[in-house]
């Protein structure tokens, strides 16, 4: 099939099971045009079968804010007609789908039909797709895709409890790739550029925004180190990295701590951590918690949104409250402080990640694919 995909081409977990998508579709043979804005992160390559279409729009000193959607959805109309696509995945329904549904119009005036796939992936619809500014247009989008897929139960719910739908939503979790996740243990070099033999790696990757709650991975390790000996590696830049540096400062703990920044390496950098912490104000699935489960990382969690459906209680790791910081380092130390619980809790994290393998997702995608070529 020829499948045109539309992403944010950043670090976010969006644009990563996007790109990854993409790169094992095109591996089965389906030809694939990425249409965004830059070339996605993860695309390291491009071939026959991995197109892609970069997005422009010209500066004018008369806008305020550039047309975005205006210059993808002319590009869509372009990309489909050129290469005659089978369909249209956009992921993240802010203003993708909405420019999917503009570019699926002009080319109805032309006599081509292009069914549209729309995947929701968390902020388009809790934090900022609900919020009145966007919710009619949101909504309008949702219910006129011709196929809408959510990254977990709990997304689906909370999609059907802030917008007015009467479309269905099919669940399609996220996926790991395992093609790409290589064990690095080995290489002990690297383990010591990060920590002592002795100590235990705790990790944490975000965007450091606001919904992250980077100031609780600081608190929750702050107790944990006072119990065992350990370091923690903050990846990923955002809004609150500063903030959280001056916090780790003033605890006296700046040493412990290493800022990466943002990485290319996340994969390498979580084959040598033990436990990872998310403590998200809400997550509709936590991309990055299943991503250090596959590297065989205990993990602890906040139990709000889609996390439950990742992070078992007790088996994979924890699950607390928002803002529980005892509960957390509670449950860090448990987990840290005995090496056969902590070698039982990544066994089964590792295997619990399994589930989310990309052998078992995609056949899910190429179903609907099929499924909307045919409608
Ligand atoms: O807005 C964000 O937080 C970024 C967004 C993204 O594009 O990565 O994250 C959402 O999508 C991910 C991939 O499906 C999920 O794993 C994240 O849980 C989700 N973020 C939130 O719900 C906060």
């Amino acid at each position: 099939m020829k499948i045109g995909i539309v992403c944010y081409p950043t670090y976010g977990g969006s644009g990563v099971m996007a790109t990854e998508l993409g790169m094992a579709l095109a591996k089965k043979g389906h030809e694939i045009h990425f249409i965004t804005s830059h070339q996605p992160v993860k695309l390291d390559f491009l071939s026959a079968n991995l197109l892609f279409h970069e997005v422009f729009v010209e500066e004018y000193p008369l806008f305020h804010y550039q047309p975005y959607e205006l210059a993808l959805s002319s590009k869509l109309v372009e990309v489909v007609e050129k290469y005659q696509l089978d369909i249209l995945h956009v992921h993240y329904a802010i203003p993708h789908a909405y420019a999917a549904y503009m570019a699926k119009q002009m080319l109805l005036q032309k006599g081509i039909e292009i069914p549209i796939v729309t995947t929701l992936h968390g902020t388009d619809i809790t934090l900022v797709g609900s919020h009145p500014f966007y919710k009619t247009a949101v909504e309008f989008s949702i219910n006129n895709s011709d196929i809408v897929t959510a990254v977990s139960e709990n997304l689906r719910t909370d999609t059907l409890r802030l917008f007015d739908i009467y479309n269905k939503i099919d669940v399609i979790y996220n996926f790991i790739d395992f093609n790409y996740q290589k064990n690095w243990d080995d290489d002990d070099c690297i383990r010591l550029t990060l920590a002592k033999p002795e100590e235990k790696i705790i990790t944490h990757v975000s965007n450091f925004r606001p919904v992250k709650r980077v100031n609780d991975v600081i608190s929750v390790f702050n107790k944990v180190q006072e119990n065992i000996k350990a370091k923690l590696i903050m990846v990923g830049d955002g809004p609150d990295r500063e903030k959280a540096e001056q916090y780790a400062r003033k605890l006296g703990i700046k040493d412990k701590i290493l800022f990466l920044g943002k990485s290319d390496e996340v994969r390498k950098i979580l084959c040598f951590s033990d436990l990872f912490i998310l403590p998200s104000e809400t997550e509709s699935f936590g991309l990055a918690a299943l991503e250090a489960m596959a590297a065989r990382n205990a993990i602890i969690t906040t139990n709000t949104g889609g996390l439950p459906e990742v992070n078992l209680q007790g088996r994979t790791g924890f699950l607390s409250d928002v803002g529980n910081i005892d509960e957390m380092a509670k449950n860090t130390i448990h987990i840290l402080e005995d090496e056969s619980r902590l070698n039982k809790f990544k066994d089964a994290a590792f295997k619990y990640a399994l589930k989310f393998s990309i052998k078992n997702i995609l056949p899910k995608y190429e179903a609907i694919y099929k499924l909307v070529k045919k409608k």
